[in-house]
């Protein structure tokens, strides 16, 4: 399925990010792991390089941005140092990676940072800043109660918080419309989504480490 842009967005700006460039820092990585180089989980993406470059033209230098588990594509894409971002991954920190300057945040809870964001789409609309909010989350955690709390709230306060919805179909291995029992996934037109085929495992790279 194409990307939903919702009408109310405009491109700002061209990424200089290619496909390429994030597909072999993502093998850089699994390098690192497949070594031994890396004690913590790692969720790696692959597959939806068109999609997510193409919404970050969106995205302006001076919003935050807020992501999950699987960061690394929206981390390098909102500015932060290729290099910076590595260390920061062997260091045991991939799932949770964040920075002031480019404004990143990032945590493993499903559903944590929604709220957050919400909070902070909140201070930028009370200190009447210009800058936005994008929260970029999974077709499972779309499914979560605090997703809907906090679009509800977020809509009915017209708060500056865009939300990205990154369809898997899978929630680690669970199909997650057979687990809702539902047979179609219906996504407000505010909201951005698309779908994308998982290429590597949830997590790890598919090949057993000893660290
Ligand atoms: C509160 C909480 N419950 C369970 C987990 C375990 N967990 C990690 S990722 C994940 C699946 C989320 O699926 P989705 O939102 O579709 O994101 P995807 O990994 O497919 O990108 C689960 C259940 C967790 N990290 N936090
Ligand atoms: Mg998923």
């Amino acid at each position: 399925m194409k990307l939903q842009i919702p009408n109310h967005l405009k491109e700002i700006r061209t990424i200089k990010h290619t496909p390429e460039e994030l597909i072999s820092f993502e093998n850089e990585v699994k390098k690192h792991y497949e070594n031994g180089g890396i004690k913590s989980p790692i969720h790696l993406s692959k597959g939806n390089e068109d999609q997510v470059i193409k919404i970050f033209n969106y995205i302006s230098e001076d919003d935050w941005v807020f992501s999950s588990w699987r960061n690394h594509y929206h981390a390098l894409l909102h500015g932060i140092d290729k290099q910076t971002l590595l260390e920061d991954i062997i260091s045991g920190r991939s799932m949770s990676t964040n920075s002031i300057n480019p404004k990143f945040y990032s945590s493993s809870i499903v559903g944590g940072i929604i709220p957050i964001a919400t909070g902070v789409a909140q201070a930028i609309k009370r200190k009447q800043k210009k800058n936005k909010v994008w929260c970029f989350i999974g077709d499972m955690t779309y499914e979560t109660g605090i997703f809907h709390e906090s679009y509800k709230f977020s809509r009915n306060f017209d708060l500056p918080l865009e939300f990205v919805v990154e369809d898997n179909k899978l929630s680690t291995n669970t199909p997650t419309k057979e687990a809702w029992g539902m047979n179609k996934t219906d996504i407000p037109k505010d909201i951005i989504y698309y779908q994308y085929e998982r290429d590597y495992p949830h997590h790890g790279t598919g090949n057993w480490v000893l660290f």
